[in-house]
């Protein structure tokens, strides 16, 4: 999968997209990823982004002219064009699954009071939200959803990393996990996972995923 990103702030994106998983599907070549200085379609002096919107009112707005000329360079007809805005569709697990089946994502982090209506009709495929608050960017809405859809790319994953993935837990939450030492400041570990009984352990796990469910996030059993 090819991803690219355009940004005001390409420094922010070193960091978190060089570490762990992604770095690994970015070296195996499952993720072809590549940052974008949106001020690298700009041709005036100043390298101006944006402008004072219409109309009045605070902040400023992104310009339609380099994000027209961005999206020209970088878009093919099989782009999926997404820009990160609080006004855009919740993204869930089953929006990153989505996106995974994709070739090439092009990224939009959003900046300032928003981006001229015109690049949202013209340019953009799917407006994508990580959640309701407001961030100062798009930068990290963004290199969320690229560690979500990443670590869902065949073959990212180890086999460990992977089995689990497969079970209950992603339409349930987890159950509760313990390593050692089997007593800790006075706590213990549950006997069942001392057992050895694999049967009675998946079943225990079960019911705790089921009530954890239940008591902190019954809208995901609708
Ligand atoms: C989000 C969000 C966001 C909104 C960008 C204010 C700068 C900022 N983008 N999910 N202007 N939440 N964007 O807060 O995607």
């Amino acid at each position: 999968m090819k991803i690219d990103v355009l940004t005001l702030f390409p420094a922010m994106f070193a960091g978190p997209l060089d570490e762990s998983i992604v770095k690994r599907a970015r070296t195996k070549g499952l993720l072809d990823l590549t940052i974008v200085n949106l001020r690298d379609f700009t041709h005036d002096r100043h390298k101006t982004v944006d402008d004072r919107p219409f109309g009045g009112g605070p902040g400023m707005v992104l310009k339609p002219e380099p994000l027209f000329e961005a999206v020209g360079a970088l878009a093919q007809q099989s782009t999926r064009v997404l820009l990160m805005s609080p006004a855009g569709r919740k993204f869930d697990q089953a929006l990153a699954r989505e996106l995974a089946q994709e070739q090439h994502l092009l990224l939009i982090s959003g900046s300032y009071e928003g981006v001229d209506e015109r690049v949202i009709e013209t340019l953009v495929d799917d407006e994508v939200s990580i959640g309701d608050f407001v961030l100062t960017n798009g930068a990290l809405p963004a290199m969320v959803l690229i560690d979500a859809v990443t670590r869902l790319l065949p073959g990212a994953l180890g086999d460990d990393e992977s089995s689990r993935d497969e079970s209950f837990s992603t339409a349930l939450l987890e159950y509760p996990h313990y390593t050692r030492p089997a007593e800790f400041a006075g706590q213990k570990v549950p006997e069942v996972l001392l057992s050895g009984n694999h049967a009675e352990i998946a079943q225990w796990r079960k019911e705790q995923a089921e009530l954890r469910t239940r008591q902190r996030r019954p809208d995901l059993l609708q």
